[in-house]
């Protein structure tokens, strides 16, 4: 018997499982507590218990990689959970530590399902109702919930899941524009200015926007940073002079950059990784986001101490120069060119489109990413989304005619924009999605790419290349079956992969 076992995100420890601690910094008792929650809502399901959509959704991010390091509202959402009917008896090992296929099946679905409830939890906070995204959730929690589970009952719920997620993403889409405008192209600075300033870090644009308001007039700036880097893409987040730029670089570097910037930092969502003394006292968390040593801003969303904390700091005495970022390549923008893409292709000024695109994470492999980009013919446009980006989008790569090569479509949720602007190019040339000259190489982390993955599956894309490393917890078995229905493959070596991509038709 181990201290605890975790295995859902990429750098699980030997590539196998968290045994004792977590690489990510999660604790075994915490570790722990989420496999009960998680336990309870199975329960929940499994019984037919009436558990609110928000608690559902909440209580699901709280377990997903680097999101909640809190015992204590573990302990609460387990009560909560538990009030609603959700008891314990579900056996979080029989599933979550066993090796057979259905073991595997049950933990893709359970894992793509925390990525869906992270986005669905951005809806709720935007005033979306998401109603049909909870009772998918509830059918198929219970479903992993049952003993046993056949091969065949499994493998539909996955793809279900996978449409589940586009339909989140596609509301999460419709809720950023409706509230927020159509984002543009816009070059975000990387200078921080003097004087105090707040860094607004994860997914949350309403948090961010609801910051921007209440900070207006204080003499505090704003900046974005890891996946909040397409705000600036937004004209209703855009036209707060306050918001300035964008702070640091990917987030496995936040220990080493926050520590040292006298500013206050706000985590909205992922990725959050334990705050060093150095710098601490000046982290706060909102929504699901908890670490048990820092100020925690309700629901009701009165960012006064944050504001408060930045003044107090009073920021850099001088101005802290940096390189400049461009993003805001929706699907709007993208498509607004969509002549310009076609004709390329036609006339082979665009040899191949490359979605180079997901998460980031600490390991060396991941160097991967950016030597590919790197090699990338400049004849070949490359589009990107997610937090992976920051690895490369700072590369001058250049144009293809007006067109800069490099197309950045925002945050991972913006997978609709890809996938939107794929199915609108399919129409244009006629043919289906594996047919156009498009290579989609994944980087993964965390379980909302688990979510994004499925819907891509769910689409019946094809050739996808996942890295750096594949999950632990595919079976042998599942991946064969992903290999033989999808062709998925594991990333090799940039130079080989590239070949093999260019040589696609
Ligand atoms: Fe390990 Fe990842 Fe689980 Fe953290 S989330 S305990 S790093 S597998
Ligand atoms: Fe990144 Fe955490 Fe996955 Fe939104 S912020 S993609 S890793």
């Amino acid at each position: 018997m181990t201290d605890m076992f975790c295995r859902q995100c990429e750098q699980t420890a030997a590539g196998k499982a968290c045994t004792t601690r977590g690489v990510c910094g999660k604790s075994a008792e915490t570790a722990n507590l989420q496999d009960e929650l998680t336990g309870s809502l199975i329960m929940a399901a499994v019984k037919g218990a009436d558990l609110p959509d928000r608690l559902l959704f909440e209580a699901l991010y709280a377990t997903l990689t680097n999101v909640n390091f809190d015992d204590s509202s573990l302990r609460s959402m387990i009560s909560e959970v538990a009030n609603c009917g959700g008891t314990a008896g579900w056996a979080a090992d029989s599933v979550l530590r066993g090796d057979g296929d259905a073991e595997s099946l049950k933990t893709t679905l359970l894992l793509g399902l925390r990525g869906v409830a992270a986005y669905g939890c951005h809806c709720l906070g935007l005033g979306e109702d998401v109603s049909a995204i909870a009772a998918f959730i509830r059918k198929a929690l219970a479903a992993i919930g049952e003993k046993g589970g056949a091969l065949g009952d499994l493998f539909p719920l996955l793809l279900e899941c996978g449409q589940t997620n586009l339909a989140v993403m596609k509301l999460l889409d419709e809720a950023h524009t409706a509230k927020f405008g159509v984002p543009g192209p816009v070059s975000v600075s990387g200078t921080i200015d003097a004087g105090p300033f707040i860094v607004a870090s994860g997914h949350d644009l309403g948090d961010l926007a609801l910051l921007l308001e209440q900070s207006k007039g204080t003499g505090v700036s704003v900046y974005t940073h890891g996946e909040m880097l397409p705000a600036r893409a937004y004209p209703e987040l855009k036209k707060h002079s306050h918001l300035k730029g964008h702070f640091g670089t990917a987030w496995p570097e936040q220990q080493r950059e926050m520590a040292n910037a006298p500013g206050a930092f706000l985590f909205t969502s992922n990725c959050l990784m334990p705050p060093k003394d150095a710098y601490g006292d000046r982290v706060f968390t909102t929504g699901a986001v908890r670490f048990p040593k820092t100020v925690h801003i309700g629901p009701e969303k009165d960012f006064s101490p944050v504001i408060r904390k930045a003044l107090d700091l009073g920021g850099f005495g001088e101005s802290q120069p940096g390189g400049d970022f461009l993003t805001g390549f929706g699907h709007a923008a993208v498509l607004s060119a969509a002549d310009k893409v076609v004709e390329g292709v036609k006339s082979g000024a665009i040899r191949r489109i490359f979605l180079v695109g997901g998460c980031d994470g600490a390991r060396a492999g991941r160097s991967y990413f950016t030597d590919l980009v790197r090699l990338i013919p400049g004849d070949c446009l490359i589009l990107t989304l997610a937090c992976g980006k920051f690895r490369f989008n700072r590369l001058d790569l250049g144009k293809i005619g007006e067109l800069p090569r490099l197309l950045d479509l925002g945050q991972c949720n913006d997978a609709y924009s890809a996938v939107k602007i794929a199915g609108a190019l399919a129409g244009i040339f006629e043919c289906g999605l594996n047919d156009l000259p498009l290579s989609l190489v994944i980087s993964w982390y965390e379980q909302k790419a688990v979510a994004i993955l499925l819907t891509l599956l769910s689409l019946g894309v094809k050739n996808i290349l996942l890295g750096p490393t594949l999950p632990a917890f595919v079976s042998p078995g599942v991946l064969n079956s992903l290999v033989a229905q999808y062709s998925i493959r594991a990333t090799t070596t940039p130079e080989e992969d590239l070949k093999m991509m260019l040589g696609q038709k």
